[in-house]
């Protein structure tokens, strides 16, 4: 057997093939199930077995540099190909490739996101609570009688044995303070509770029956260094409203009524879709309640478990959607569920 004609004529079908469906013909002709080259290779098991393993190198090494003149070959004509293509105008390797469509976080996810970060750099952890409430949580827990006025002011989803809908996360407060006294209580605790409440209410520019509250409660002793007073609340509501807000607003701070909290306080902040000179979003007042917070009632505290006399602490529980509202300039609340695509896709995903 002549291999180095064989190879020599091999290499020359290669060298020879015009392009690349001339270059697969040869291929197909040297490696397919009968190739030439395949078959010599093969051939090592009819030589006697002395000469089998120089014949065999010998065969396996031209085997390699035909493959290799192969690969060179189409190389060559892919370099070509894209040079054509190149010239015409049509490809360009530089381009970036097609965006795949991602979704985004909704907007009120966001800023629950950053409010978590805002608060958990403060030392508070985050608590949950259960959306199906006992009547007792949410309401005689938090100095909030059966026949007391403030049960009208949430109009309440009932379900059966005194369970409900609950209609703040203020029922959290007790619950983490019996579990935090449970657990051998240990001054301070601050807690951040984010969660979705449920009001029987008429939806309107500003109300939905279904949103989202962030309550935050803060509890230390009552007297020493410790102590804890409206000034840390109002600090930590400022420092609050200024990192979300993303700039200076101008704030007031009224009284405001809540059993669970004395004294209680409503903080407004100065509208931004008419600056204060009124319109139908703050209902021609100028301001729009944001932060209503309070000291803890030592009522509260005594069903936590805890001697009133002995601590105190402060809590606020705002309204996301309203607070989303305020920070992107949103005028109708509907929207955030309203399903539109167009509406949350204007919200840049922020961090993760
Ligand atoms: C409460 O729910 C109290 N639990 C808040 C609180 C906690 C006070 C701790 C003191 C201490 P209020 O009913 O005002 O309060 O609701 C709180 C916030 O939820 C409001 O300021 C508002 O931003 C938002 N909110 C209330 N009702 C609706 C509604 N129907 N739709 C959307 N947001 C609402």
């Amino acid at each position: 057997m002549d291999t180095a004609a064989q190879r020599d004529g091999w290499l020359a079908a290669i060298a020879a093939a015009a392009d690349a469906a001339a270059l697969t013909a040869v291929e197909a002709r040297l490696f397919g199930p009968k190739g030439e080259v395949v078959e010599l290779v093969r051939s090592v098991t009819s030589l006697p077995k002395e000469q089998r393993p120089a014949f065999g190198k010998a065969a396996n090494l031209l085997k390699q540099e035909v493959e290799q003149a192969l690969a060179q070959k189409r190389e060559t004509f892919a370099q070509q190909a894209m040079q054509q293509e190149l010239a015409a105008g049509g490809f360009d390797p530089t381009e970036t490739g097609a965006r795949p469509k991602r979704g985004v976080l909704h907007p009120i996810t966001v800023v629950q996101n950053e409010l978590v970060d805002l608060f958990t750099s403060l030392g508070f952890r985050w608590e949950d609570g259960p959306e199906v409430e006992s009547e007792y949580f949410n309401f005689d827990a938090l100095n909030i009688p059966g026949d007391h006025p403030a049960r009208e002011s949430q109009d309440t989803f009932w379900l059966t044995d005194k369970n409900l809908l609950r209609t703040h996360t203020s029922p959290v407060q007790v619950r983490t303070l019996q579990r935090a006294v449970k657990q051998g209580f240990q001054p301070p605790l601050k807690v951040i509770v984010p969660g979705r409440v449920f009001r029987s209410e008429t939806v309107d520019k500003t109300h939905e029956h279904t949103f989202y509250q962030m309550e935050g409660l803060v509890v230390d002793r009552a007297h020493g260094e410790h102590g804890i007073s409206v000034a840390n609340l109002i600090h930590t509501m400022k420092t609050c409203l200024r990192v979300i807000l993303e700039r200076d607003v101008q704030v007031r701070l009224r009284p405001g009524f809540f059993p669970f909290v004395e004294p209680g306080f409503e903080l407004d902040v100065n509208c931004p879709f008419c600056s204060g000179k009124g319109c139908s979003v703050c209902k021609q007042s100028g301001w729009i309640e944001i932060l209503p917070c309070g000291m803890v009632h030592p009522n509260v505290l005594q069903k936590g478990g805890l001697d009133p006399e002995e601590y105190t602490g402060f809590a606020f529980g705002m309204g996301l959607q309203r607070v989303v509202m305020l920070r992107y300039g949103i005028d109708d609340i509907r929207q955030f569920t309203g399903g539109d695509l167009r509406f949350l896709q204007q919200f840049p995903e922020v961090s993760r």
